[in-house]
């Protein structure tokens, strides 16, 4: 990996002024800032290669078709897909999830399981919850312990032959708990059921591997690994998207149309209807020839350090309680917390004032919080190109906003 310092110059974003102090960005688990040669693909599209693709016969038509194709390629490398065909693009992370659990990869009758786990994100719960509503399933949840890890017995409580989906996030989104997909995807296997990963908060974040993951669908979303957002992917096992029905119907999805009847095309293009978002799938592409430079055990390696250091220093704070396993290596860059009884969103105002931009909320995880007891967190989530003395920034910035809060017998 190149050093922080030349890192940072590749992304503009992070060189501003924010209610006059230099921004410092930890709110990369929302989303994370674009590089320049992101930003530099997107520029060229729209300037020299913007022409619809797959339906062209001219020369750019097919060169941007090609690229466009080429980044396919690309994808299933990162996250070693044996197959380009089993990467279908989407909008992002939610519209893959709402695939796996609507197109048909599953049907369920009354009675059947779909488990989810307690730390899931509201993408991978709600759709679960309304095909069970639809089909008469049952909709489970896997328990987390107090450290915020998946609590395996109960887990392994909970499968059984009537577990038809276990729908589980890689890593979560609060606590920051990296999940053990493969020993899941294997017992949930044995059990006859799909296993459907959101890999949102993992692509890009460490090393991804489907075959070894062994799931059935993954999906992950480009603007979180910096490509452009509206842009995201679904991957999936061949023979599961080949049972898998398209959502959308009408153009480019077809190979042939009669008054009476359609055929389609096959996987994975009978899933990208319409005009696709070409820029997104090429600045994507650009995302991951960056990330893959960089190096992905870096990267992975450099995050966890830095939230280690981040949640050390909170962790050392009177009042701060912080949230997620201890151990570095089972968590990745997401640092939630909360300071005394203060409300997340006054923390994160007051970090805000000092220039700091954090996320306060539920995260999109209100089963999660219902659980922690609270109402919301604090959330800060590192990149790799952070810095040491922004971490320790923050951890600064909470202390002085737990002791202006103090002083007015608050917190
Ligand atoms: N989490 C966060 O601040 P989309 O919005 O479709 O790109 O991704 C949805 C999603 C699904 N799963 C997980 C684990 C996620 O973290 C997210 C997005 C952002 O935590 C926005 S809510």
């Amino acid at each position: 990996m190149q050093s922080v310092d030349a890192v940072r110059a590749d992304f503009p974003f992070l060189n501003q002024i924010m209610n006059g102090h230099p921004l410092i960005y930890l709110d990369n688990a929302a989303t994370t800032q674009k590089p320049r040669p992101v930003l530099r693909a997107l520029r060229q599209y729209y300037t020299q290669e913007n022409v619809n693709v797959h339906r062209g016969g001219y020369a750019r038509a097919a060169a941007t078709t090609a690229e466009y194709e080429e980044v396919r390629t690309r994808v299933a490398h990162l996250i070693n897909a044996p197959s380009a065909r089993e990467v279908v693009f989407t909008k992002g992370t939610t519209e893959a999830l709402n695939w796996a659990a609507f197109g048909g990869a599953v049907s369920l009758k009354p009675g059947d399981e779909i488990l989810v786990t307690v730390m899931e994100h509201h993408s991978n719960l709600v759709p679960w919850q309304v095909l069970a509503a639809r089909s008469g399933a049952v909709l489970r949840f896997v328990e987390v312990t107090a450290d915020g890890i998946l609590d395996w017995a109960d887990f392994q409580r909970k499968l059984s032959a009537r577990t038809r989906v276990v729908a589980v996030s890689a890593t979560s989104n609060v606590l920051g708990t990296v999940n053990p997909v493969t020993a899941i995807a294997r017992i949930a296997h044995k059990a006859g059921a799909l296993v459907v990963v959101d890999a949102a908060q993992a692509v890009g974040h460490m090393p991804v591997d489907v075959q070894k993951w062994g799931a059935d669908l993954v999906a992950f979303s480009g603007h979180k690994m910096l490509g452009p957002t509206g842009i995201g992917v679904l991957w999936g096992q061949r023979a599961v998207l080949e049972r898998m029905h398209p959502l959308e119907y009408g153009g480019e999805m077809i190979s042939a149309v009669t008054r009476d009847e359609t055929t389609f095309k096959e996987v994975p293009w009978c899933f990208e209807g319409g005009t696709q978002n070409i820029a997104g799938v090429i600045g994507l592409g650009k995302a991951i020839q960056y990330l893959e430079r960089q190096g992905i055990g870096a990267i992975q390696a450099r995050e966890q350090q830095l939230a280690a250091r981040l949640a050390t220093g909170l962790r050392a704070l009177p009042q701060v309680t912080v949230y997620g396993p201890v151990s570095g290596k089972q968590r990745n860059g997401v640092v939630a917390f909360n300071v005394g009884s203060l409300h997340a969103h006054d923390v994160a105002t007051a970090l805000d004032a000092q220039g700091t931009a954090v996320r306060a909320g539920h995260h999109c995880a209100q089963v999660l919080m219902k659980h922690l007891g609270v109402s919301g967190t604090v959330r800060a989530s590192v990149a790799f190109y952070n810095t040491t003395a922004e971490v320790d920034a923050l951890v600064a910035q909470v202390e002085r906003t737990e002791a202006f809060f103090k002083k007015y017998g608050m917190g």
